[in-house]
């Protein structure tokens, strides 16, 4: 399902692209020419140089190479099955000591992490430690488009399910959750969306952090951040996931705590079907391992009007009707024996 994934784009803090309106056949064929081998002798050039035109070439010349890594064919070319010298100088960016390359090599390594293969050869050949020493060099005072570069390169690798159990215990869990009093919302996506693909179908990990009371406050909060949509809907998702992932009480009795049960419901009532069934998968489970203690907050919330509306809705879609059904049978059924056969 996570084969394909979005290129991370400098245009995000910078609006590089706009300059640029490369087409990924140019790309392709400014690769073939030879281009990347005349930046990378720029960036040789000037990276110690003070001198403002040296800084301006620099940041070109090293923007150039992420824009490059935006097509599909000439990032694949430059990946060279990890044994590139391109792609092993890019390496060789993060942990230098300016800014403006690593953020290059970070955003290259995050368009380089847009296929299963090449993630899984970046993680057993060490980039996560590298990139967690970036991250503790910018913790705090640290530089946001670093920072948020640096998330989006660990997100893109974090996807293949055979390397999330392996970046966990490189404790990239731990060094994300540094950044969770960041007030940037491009940082907040990014750190939402890396602990989301670590903790999928990881258990362990979901109790851990679906137990971790700071966060889920930390979440419920973002749960109601209107002005950015993307972090409000993040927020949600991984609310719902380290319930869904962990199936734990305890994880279900910290999210209630935190207050985050009334936007569960409200999420189950999103315009995006997977969403829909993320919150309904979620609220399923808190009825059926603590139904006593989330009554009061599905009563606050009027979920019983929320499943009526999307059981009546013709334009609901089976799936969702069906996890309705459930729900609404877990959230009835405090009588045990008679839940145990309603609810699959
Ligand atoms: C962060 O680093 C980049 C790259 O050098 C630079 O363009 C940007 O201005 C820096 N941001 C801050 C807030 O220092
Ligand atoms: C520990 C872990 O899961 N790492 C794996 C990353 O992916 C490759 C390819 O499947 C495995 O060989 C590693 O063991």
């Amino acid at each position: 399902m996570h084969t394909r994934r979005p290129a991370a784009h400098v245009a995000a803090f910078l609006n590089v692209s706009a300059c640029f309106p490369l087409t990924d056949v140019i790309k392709l064929q400014l690769v073939e020419a030879g281009l990347v081998e005349c930046l990378l002798e720029v960036v040789a050039q000037t990276v110690d140089g003070e001198r403002e035109e040296d800084v301006a070439q620099l940041k070109t010349a090293s923007d150039l190479m992420v824009l490059l890594l935006l097509g599909d064919e000439s990032m694949q070319k430059l990946f060279e099955g990890g044994k590139g010298s391109v792609f092993q100088r890019v390496l060789s960016w993060i942990p230098s000591h300016n800014h403006q390359l690593q953020l290059a090599g970070a955003l290259a390594i995050a368009n380089f992490a847009r296929n299963d293969g090449n993630c899984i050869h970046m993680v057993d050949t060490g980039i996560v430690q590298k990139l967690l020493e970036l991250l503790d060099r910018h913790v705090e005072e640290g530089n946001v488009t670093v920072q948020h570069a640096a998330l989006s390169a660990l997100r893109n690798l974090a996807i293949p399910v055979v390397n999330k159990s392996k970046m966990l215990s490189a404790g990239v869990a731990d060094v994300v959750l540094r950044f969770l009093q960041s007030e940037m919302p491009p940082v907040q996506f990014k750190l939402l969306g890396t602990l989301r693909m670590l903790i999928d179908t990881q258990a362990e990990a979901a109790d851990q952090l679906g137990t971790n009371g700071k966060l889920v406050e930390r979440l419920v909060e973002w749960c109601e951040a209107k002005d950015h949509a993307g972090v409000m809907g993040e927020s949600n998702r991984l609310l719902s996931a380290l319930i869904r992932h962990s199936k734990s009480k305890e994880v279900v009795r910290t999210v209630i705590q935190g207050g985050g049960v009334k936007h569960l419901v409200t999420m189950a009532t999103s315009e995006h079907m997977i969403m829909q069934n993320e919150a309904l998968v979620a609220l399923g489970l808190i009825a059926a391992l603590d139904l006593a203690s989330a009554e009061k907050d599905f009563v606050g919330a009027d979920l019983v009007s929320v499943l009526h509306k999307l059981l009546s809705d013709e334009r609901s879609a089976p799936e969702i009707k069906y996890n309705s059904m459930i729900l609404t049978c877990a959230v009835m059924g405090s009588g045990e024996t008679w839940s145990s056969n309603c609810c699959p």
